[in-house]
Formats: C-alpha cells, sequence, structure tokens
C-alpha cells in the first residue's frame, strides 16, 4: 500500500499551545491523523521542537515552520512511497540530516512517522498494539499531586504518583479514580484548593513535599487499599527545575542542599513511604549523585531517568556504561521516530532496565502511547492523573485494549 498525500496542520495541545499534527491518505482513499504532544520540563538533549519563535502569533509558539516542513519538502519524498515504517524513519533521518532533528523539526518528523504506524495497522486490519508482539496491560502511574512546571503552586516535586497494583488494569483504573477521589475531598476538608494542574492531579499549596504524601497515604486508607500492599507511590521530582548550576545546591523543601544531602533527603523518604520509582532525582546533568543513589537504592526501587536518557539509545548506553539509574521513561517525540522509540526500548529491555511509556504535559487526542505500551510490553505507563480528556482517553484506550485481549479477540 502507497501513501498518495501528507498534509500536516497547527491544532492546539492540551494547554491552548499550537502542535503539529499531520494527516496521511493512502492510495485507497483511508485517511489516518497523528499528532503530537510538546513538554513543558524538557531535557536539553532531547530532539528539537521546531517552533517559529514569532511573536506576532501564538507568544511566539506556533509550529507553520514545522508544517510547512511537512506540506512543502518532506511530503514530495513521500507520494507513491511503499508504507514501511523503518525505511520512511530512516529516510526523514537523513533528509533532516542534523544529529537532533533541527533541520525539520522532532515535531514535523514525529507527525509523519506516527502516521505511517497507524496506516500500517489499518492496511493490516489490526489494533495499532497488534502489529507488535506485546498483550500484557502496563501499571498506570497516576499523576494526582502536580507541583514543579506542571502547576502554579508551591510544591517543589513534580509529580506524585500513586500506581496500583491490582490483577486487572480495569481494577487498577478504578483504584487510581477512587484515590483521586477521596483525595479531592480530603484537600476539601482542610481548605485546601482542589483545582487540576496540567497533567490532570490537584495543585494545592502545601507546607512541603512530605504533606503531598501523607494526603495521598490519607486518601489511599480512605479509598480503602493498603499504602505498599495494593497501591505503591511514585514521584518524578524533576530535579533540574530546582537546581542551581552555580552554586550547585537543590532548593527543595525551604532549604538549599548539596546533592549528598538529597540522597539522604530521598533515603529518608523510601524508608517512611511506600516508594517504588523516582525519576530524575538530580539534575540532568548530576551523574555523579545519580550514580550515588543507585548504588544506594538501586536494588529496592525504580530509579527512572527522563531528562537524563531522552529516550535516546546513544545517550541511554552511557548511563548503562556508567550503571546509572535502572528504568527510563519513554516519550516518542524526545527522540522524534517510532523506530527510534522501539530501539531504545530494546536496549533498556536488553539491559534490565525497565520502561516506562509516558506521555507530555501538553498532549492530544492520540492515543498511540498506549498502544505503543502494551505492544512493545511496557510494564508501566505514565499518562496523567484520572481527570482531564486527554488523558483519561489513554487510560480509556487500555481499558478497551484489555477488554479485547481478554475476550481472546
Ligand atoms: C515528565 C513529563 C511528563 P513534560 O517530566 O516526565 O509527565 O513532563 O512533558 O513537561 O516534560
Ligand atoms: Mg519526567
Amino acid at each position: 500500500m502507497k501513501i498518495s498525500n501528507l498534509h500536516a496542520r497547527e491544532i492546539l495541545d492540551s494547554r491552548g499551545n499550537p502542535t503539529i499534527e499531520c494527516e496521511l491518505t493512502l492510495e485507497n482513499g483511508i485517511r489516518v491523523l497523528g499528532s503530537v504532544p510538546s513538554g513543558a520540563s524538557t531535557g536539553s538533549k532531547e530532539a528539537h521542537e521546531l517552533r517559529d519563535k514569532d511573536n506576532s502569533r501564538y507568544l511566539g509558539k506556533g509550529v507553520t515552520k514545522a508544517v510547512d516542513n511537512v506540506n512543502n519538502i518532506i511530503k514530495d519524498h513521500f507520494i507513491n512511497q511503499e508504507l514501511n515504517q523503518q525505511l520512511i524513519d530512516q529516510k526523514l533521518i537523513e533528509l533532516d540530516g542534523t544529529p537532533n532533528k533541527y533541520h525539520f523539526g522532532a515535531n514535523a518528523i514525529l507527525s509523519v512517522s506516527l502516521c505511517v504506524l497507524k496506516a500500517l495497522a489499518i492496511v493490516q486490519n489490526k489494533e495499532m498494539y497488534e502489529l507488535f508482539p506485546g498483550r500484557k496491560l502496563p501499571f498506570p502511574m497516576f499523576n494526582i499531586v502536580n507541583g514543579g512546571a506542571h502547576a502554579d503552586n508551591n510544591i517543589d516535586i513534580q509529580e506524585f504518583m500513586i500506581v496500583p497494583k491490582q490483577e486487572t488494569f480495569k481494577e487498577r483504573l478504578r483504584c487510581g479514580a477512587e484515590v483521586f477521589h477521596n483525595l479531592k475531598s480530603i484537600l476539601k476538608e482542610k481548605g485546601l484548593a482542589t483545582g487540576v494542574g496540567d497533567e490532570g492531579g490537584f495543585a494545592p499549596n502545601l507546607e512541603n513535599n512530605y504533606e503531598a504524601l501523607n494526603l495521598i497515604m490519607q486518601a489511599i486508607e480512605k479509598a480503602g487499599y493498603k499504602p505498599g500492599v495494593e497501591v505503591g507511590i511514585a514521584l518524578d521530582v524533576a530535579a533540574s527545575s530546582f537546581y542551581d548550576v552555580e552554586t550547585k545546591l537543590y532548593s527543595i523543601d525551604g532549604r538549599q542542599i548539596t546533592g549528598s544531602e538529597l540522597v539522604n533527603y530521598y533515603k529518608n523518604m523510601i524508608n517512611n513511604y511506600p516508594i517504588i520509582s523516582i525519576e530524575d532525582a538530580f539534575d540532568e546533568n548530576d551523574d555523579e549523585n545519580m550514580i550515588a543513589l543507585t548504588r544506594e537504592v538501586g536494588n529496592k526501587i525504580m530509579l527512572v531517568g527522563d531528562d537524563f536518557f531522552v529516550t535516546n539509545a546513544e545517550v541511554l548506553q552511557e548511563g548503562i556504561n556508567k550503571t546509572m539509574c535502572n528504568s527510563i521513561i519513554i516519550k516518542p517525540n524526545q527522540v522524534g521516530t517510532i523506530t527510534e522509540t522501539i530501539q531504545t526500548v530494546e536496549l533498556a529491555k536488553n539491559n534490565n532496565y525497565i520502561p516506562i511509556m509516558s506521555h507530555r504535559s501538553g498532549e492530544t487526542e492520540d492515543t498511540s502511547i498506549a498502544d505503543l505500551a502494551v505492544g512493545l510490553g511496557i510494564n508501566y505507563i505514565k499518562t496523567g492523573s484520572t481527570s482531564r480528556g486527554e488523558r483519561i482517553n489513554k487510560y480509556n484506550r487500555l481499558l478497551r485494549i484489555e477488554e479485547k485481549i481478554l475476550k481472546g479477540e
């Protein structure tokens, strides 16, 4: 089956900022859409997100240059091209010709790469996840308290997540929603704000990070679940956001502390709360302390690299060589093509690093990451809280996939 047209356009993401959507038409007239999310706390080594920087539109955040790159350049190279993920991704990388997809923009490139994946599923009359061998549903990490760059409150840690451990995805989703609602009623009782942040978690002002953990523990219990046994806690610290490169100090809970003091801060938290995972525990260039934490607690919990590894196989390989972290966040738009995303997942698995599929804080209605998590056999997915449509659509997609798999369809 051949591609007969590619057409990109500027749409809005969940924060009301422009992002790119591509529409691919096949020779039989079938069309698919692929849209690209966008981060707020981005790693410096991420593939380049091309924005117009024209302050007269969308506060400089327009993506018309990326759109034009698809419509005026990329398109011409792919009309009448046979659908083939690896070949098309390879050609996109070559045509771009820069190491970090600076020329076309990783957003332009991924919009095309994602359309190819969707078209392949349709042509083979398969669900997208069925293009790959995995059939297990991931454990969701529900981000129920938002701080850092994702909310206008005073919490330093960016994401406080709960990880239900029930047998089926359906039960895990129910548990997540019940804890979310109980947390809301606890916040209300205490006169704390119940508005939500970018990823659908609550974003109240709190005393410190411990207060967030205590409220979450109460919510888990109030919902009738046993913390640690039935529900674990995961954190995305996104520590680059409160690190001072000059002084080499971290500002956390109103104090300025060194990297080794932060190691102890985490050890204390892990000893007192059922924490199963910590992401970006240090600034993305603070290898020394990340390696130290891995040495100390890497056999107990997941230590996840997001800004550290940016879904890039080469960067991950360097981390593996240094025995830094033991898990990796997988975000297709950090690297720019589906093929490279899959390569990074494979590299992680071959080295016993646990991959975690992830949304971005600026999302679209696209649910491909749900299918990719199942198909690529990824055991965890974080795609926000149990509120906001652009988060829920991924969880609802997983419900449908589970039903299909359980029915043996
Ligand atoms: C993260 C992500 C997603 P952003 O840091 O893991 O939760 O945030 O998309 O803003 O980088
Ligand atoms: Mg992160």
